[in-house]
């Protein structure tokens, strides 16, 4: 059976700055599990192949019935419902809390963080199965356990037209496709399979205009596999990295996530490489294509893309562009003297690639430049330390639930998730009762800041401060986001209200000072604050944006998130030390609350880049004007924010939205007007800030209805719709909401709205 294992590590190629504390990582054990369980896991899977055109998201029961033998033995108090004519009573919602956080308790991992599946994304297996196949490490490190699950995932989260999607909710794309066909072939599925899938995706592809069509990111991956051509992809020279930095396109300028995917594309690129052409890959050659692979027209290839993958067109500056780099400037850099100047390049590109890898204990930012920057220290020397290195790594990357393996989109969102539940739990007023949960959380909380910058001249390496801040995952990840930074500190500084019998020692404030200096530190002139780092460069740069999936991704924007937990945290933070740095907090606060009311859209709502969407950003405005001292009667924008909200409520009391709203940027309610208890929690949280149980608490109280009778048996609640998005187009999971959402929401409910001010 499938063991999920917390925070442990036996590699000797494992490298950790605070004991792996966070690490979640699956292992088979054919010793592991009794029939029981063996059946319990069985049927999971087979309920989510039966239903998974209807229900694509699965529920990470293989997790919850590992964790589940310890409900068994705890007592579950018995289900509560309220009925259409009942009022809903104090109790009702005390005893939906106390089962919740019970049952959320016991998901709980001994490091005291929450493990959860962070998949979604149908793009990013391909490229790590693509990467071992390459590098001849296919079967030495997956286990056919492995790949057995690698295959369900992919044959689960087929759609009925033959094709996949960006991401596990979406329609088929070429991108989708053609790459989880090929991961499909290189696990070792025949073209034929006998069952018709493989059939049906090739089928696809061919009607769909054969794989020119797919995206500028496939044709990287099927050029390094030796089933494209070189020449049928746009440049991407890796000269950009020695231009000087006043340059508004150089890469440094870019946002992290984009500069470090291209830093690696662009060592392949230069390069040309190409791995073994083996018979997979020549049979590849001929499924793929609808004309014979050597009588395609690379130069026509290179713009190609079909339309069901198009979300960013290219402009035509930008064929302008990629054409005359293609036909002038390349043929220069690949032969003598201009090809000395490609080798200088290449030289400052992988140590930048060593750079990143060794600054995150070869994790790496994401999951796509991990298994890229794998590759190229592969390609640099096969036998080298650095890819050893990245080997073990890779498994912090795979999660498996009752629909199969799957990459995710992190490394998990372990710090994330945990200041979130802290202040879930401690909305609720009941926490002498979880006592033993908000310890734990507190000390994982404690042990995940990042202690130190990265070492050598930050600017050299286009690096923002660290020290100080929160990570997303965990430490040993270490890259600094500006909104986890806010959430850690948010968490710990309700945790040093409490008695520290209670939830333990709070945490040295000379490491609160730190958290703070990096938040300021990430304030843009406009008052706004991005991700990662400070926003470098000019939004016009996304005119040479070549990823036709994805929207605003080459700078680091500032955000009415990012912004609005800074607010939250420096507000929370001002109260507790009123005399550090008291006049630049003052000010940060002032431009920060200035930037979200400008943010907001003409219908009172913010529009969302990292949930699903109006809904999840509208209660971070909100939020965030609120602790900059704003309130329903002084401020036209949370007024504005609330008739926004509540013309959104559903007659079922809840709130439901698709994740088509952060495509099109336009509300739209999830199929057949369903409600979404994740959305329901993020307006009712909203709402309350912003007062709206002194003027008519009645949509709350139909809300809280929906919530608590949406709990099922064992306390959990049910996963609806995917919930997080990214780059405007795709979606992830954070499969720890549906238990966060509710539990906040109705903590909120209970001491703000039911008005029970003082502790039980
Ligand atoms: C994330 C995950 C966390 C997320 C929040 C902290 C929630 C957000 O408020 C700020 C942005 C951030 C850090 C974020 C940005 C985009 C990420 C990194 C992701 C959604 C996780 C995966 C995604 C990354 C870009 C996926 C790889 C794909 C590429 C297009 C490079």
């Amino acid at each position: 059976m499938w063991k999920l294992k917390t925070a442990e590590g036996d590699n000797p190629w494992l490298r950790t700055t605070n004991n792996h504390v966070g690490r979640q990582v699956w292992e088979f054990d054919p010793k592991l599990g009794s029939p029981e369980e063996l059946a319990q896991v069985e049927k999971a899977r087979e309920t989510f192949a039966n239903n998974r055109f209807r229900q694509k998201h699965s529920s990470d029961l293989l997790m919850r019935i590992q964790f589940g033998k310890e409900i068994a033995d705890g007592e579950v108090l018995p289900q509560v419902k309220v009925k259409d004519t009942e009022d809903v009573t104090v109790e009702a919602v005390a005893n939906t809390l106390r089962r919740a956080i019970s049952f959320h308790s016991t998901l709980q991992a001994h490091d005291g963080h929450w493990p959860g599946d962070y998949g979604g994304p149908m793009f990013l297996l391909p490229g790590l199965v693509i990467t071992l196949s390459i590098t001849g490490a296919l079967n030495t490190i997956l286990s056919k356990e492995h790949k057995r699950e690698m295959c369900r995932y992919l044959y689960n989260h087929q759609n009925k037209d033959g094709g996949w999607g960006l991401h596990i909710e979406g329609p088929s794309t070429m991108f989708g496709t053609v790459l989880n066909y090929v991961t499909l072939r290189l696990l070792g599925e025949e073209a034929n399979d006998g069952n018709g899938a493989m059939e049906d995706g090739r089928t696809w592809i061919l009607e769909h205009g054969g794989a020119t069509a797919i995206i500028s990111w496939g044709k990287m991956w099927l050029s390094v596999l030796g089933a494209f051509e070189w020449s049928g992809n746009n440049p991407l020279p890796p000269e950009i990295w020695i231009l000087p930095y006043v340059l508004p396109f150089h890469p440094g300028r870019m946002w992290c996530h984009c500069r470090m995917v291209y830093l690696p594309m662009s060592y392949l690129y230069g390069k040309r490489f190409v791995g073994p052409i083996t018979s997979t890959v020549l049979s590849l050659r001929k499924e793929l294509y609808t004309v014979p692979y050597h009588e395609i027209d690379w130069n026509q290839a290179r713009n190609h893309c079909a339309k069901e993958d198009l979300y960013y067109p290219h402009p035509l500056i930008q064929d302008i562009l990629w054409a005359s780099l293609h036909k002038v400037v390349e043929p220069i850099l690949m032969r003598w003297p201009g090809k000395r100047l490609r080798e200088k390049a290449l030289r400052m590109v992988i140590e930048h690639i060593h750079y990143e890898d060794e600054n995150t204990r070869y994790i790496c930012i994401g999951p796509v430049n991990k298994v890229l920057n794998m590759l190229c220290c592969w390609v640099k020397d096969p036998n080298s330390e650095a890819f050893k290195l990245h080997l073990p790594r890779i498994f912090d990357y795979l999660w498996i639930a009752e629909d199969g393996m799957k990459m995710q989109g992190y490394n998990g969102s372990q710090l994330w998730d945990a200041a979130f539940a802290v202040q879930a739990i401690i909305s609720t007023n009941l926490v002498e009762e979880y006592g033993p949960t908000l310890r734990k959380a507190h000390t994982f909380i404690k042990n995940s800041q990042v202690l130190e910058d990265c070492p050598g001249d930050l600017a050299s390496w286009y690096r923002h401060i660290s020290k100080g801040c929160w990570p997303f995952s965990t430490a040993d990840h270490g890259w600094p986001i500006s909104d986890c930074t806010a959430e850690g500190l948010k968490a710990i500084l309700l945790l040093s209200k409490i008695p520290s019998e209670i939830v333990g020692e709070p945490l040295d404030v000379k490491r609160m000072f730190d958290a703070v200096n990096v938040i300021l530190s990430w304030q843009n002139g406009d008052g706004g604050l991005a991700t990662y780092e400070l926003t470098r460069s000019y939004p016009w740069l996304e005119k040479i944006n070549p990823a036709e999936t994805f929207g605003d991704i080459v700078i680091d924007y500032p955000y009415v998130e990012c912004t609005s937990a800074a607010i939250q945290a420096l507000s929370s933070f001002r109260k507790l030390y009123p005399g550090h740095r008291r006049e630049e907090i003052e000010d940060c606060i002032r431009k920060a609350a200035v930037f979200i009311e400008k943010q907001q859209v003409s219908d009172g709502s913010w529009y969302g880049s990292w949930g699903v969407c109006f809904t999840y950003a509208t209660w971070f405005g909100i939020k965030g004007l609120v602790a900059a001292g704003k309130n329903f009667s002084n401020c036209f924008s949370i007024r504005r924010a609330c008739d926004f909200l509540l013309s959104k409520q559903l007659p079922s009391g809840g709130w439901g939205e698709s994740y088509l709203s952060c495509q099109n940027k336009v509300y739209s309610n999830l199929e057949g007007n369903r409600s979404h208890i994740v959305n329901t929690g993020w307006a009712v949280l909203a709402l309350i800030d912003a007062g709206q149980a002194e003027r008519d608490p009645a949509p709350l109280h139909r809300a809280a209805k929906l919530l608590i009778n949406s709990q099922m048996e064992s306390g959990d609640f049910p996963q609806e719709e995917i919930t997080g998005v990214f780059n405007r187009n795709c979606t992830i999971t954070y499969a720890a909401y549906r238990n966060i959402f509710p539990i906040w929401a109705l903590g909120e409910y209970r001491s703000r709205v039911l008005q029970q001010p003082t502790r039980d």
